[in-house]
């Protein structure tokens, strides 16, 4: 049942039992960008875990007992408790777990991190909106140029900032918060945004974010994330599985 690569669990499925001690549970979908914010922060910070992966196109009831909203990402620890909503599962797990800090000590840093955060969160459905756009063969023309504009104002908070990732020389919670998107660029059909001619420091960013270790171990290619796409608007029950 458990496991990052295992079939998903779909209407009809019995519950998963209690978390076993020392282990934490991943609720997720292999292709979920939200997920793969938890799963980057797990994998930096070494944390045990279990995956249990969720057929979105065929929903377990019991989803809902665990996340009133249904939706992955959720974390649930041996005491049961349950975190939901991907920011907050990757602050619980910074806070909740040692080793490495993804988020700043100081306040403001934090604080900034979380605005920058509020700001991405105002994009990303643009890439999903232009690539709906670009399969359904609509005029894709004026949400392509919105998003290069948006992109044009993270190139300039990098460049404002000088330095390698969005909070500071080493990768930091911002940068896994936002990468899920930055990696899916090919597959939104619009890798050319971050040219080194238009986004130098975004460019910098993304192959350095393409060296770091939990980035590699989390990262999906582009064809696989088509082959699902394709079955998730079609709504089969399949899509969450493709490739499996
Ligand atoms: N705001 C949520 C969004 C999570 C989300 O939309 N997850 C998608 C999968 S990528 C989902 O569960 N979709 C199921 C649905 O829309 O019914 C978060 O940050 O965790």
């Amino acid at each position: 049942m458990a496991g990052e690569s295992a079939r998903s669990l779909g209407k009809g499925s019995p519950a998963p039992g209690p978390v076993p001690e020392g282990l934490i549970r991943l609720y997720s979908m292999r292709f979920c960008p939200f997920a793969e914010r938890t799963r980057l922060v797990l994998k930096a910070k070494g944390i045990k875990h279990e995956t249990v992966n969720v057929n979105l196109k065929n929903k377990p009831d019991w989803l809902f007992e665990k996340n009133p909203f249904g939706l992955v990402p959720i974390l649930e620890t041996s005491k049961g408790q349950l975190i939901y909503e991907s920011p907050v599962t990757c602050e619980y797990l910074d806070e909740a777990y040692p080793g490495k800090k993804l988020l700043p000590a100081d306040p403001y840093e934090r604080a900034c991190q979380r605005m920058l955060l509020e700001r991405f969160s105002k994009l990303s459905p643009l890439a999903f909106k232009y690539l709906l756009a670009v399969k359904s063969g609509e005029d894709s023309s004026a949400l392509k140029a919105e998003f290069i504009e948006k992109i044009g104002e993270f190139e300039q908070i990098l460049a404002g900032r000088k330095t390698l990732f969005f909070g500071g020389d080493s990768v930091s919670m911002i940068d896994y918060m936002i990468w899920p998107w930055f990696e899916r660029l090919e597959f939104f059909q619009l890798p050319e945004i971050i040219c080194v001619r238009h986004a130098p420091k975004l460019r910098r960013w993304v192959e350095a974010m393409k060296n770091d270790p939990a980035v590699k171990a989390t990262v999906t290619d582009s064809q696989t994330l088509q082959g699902f796409f394709e079955l998730y608007v079609k709504n089969s029950p399949e899509a969450c599985d493709y490739g499996l």
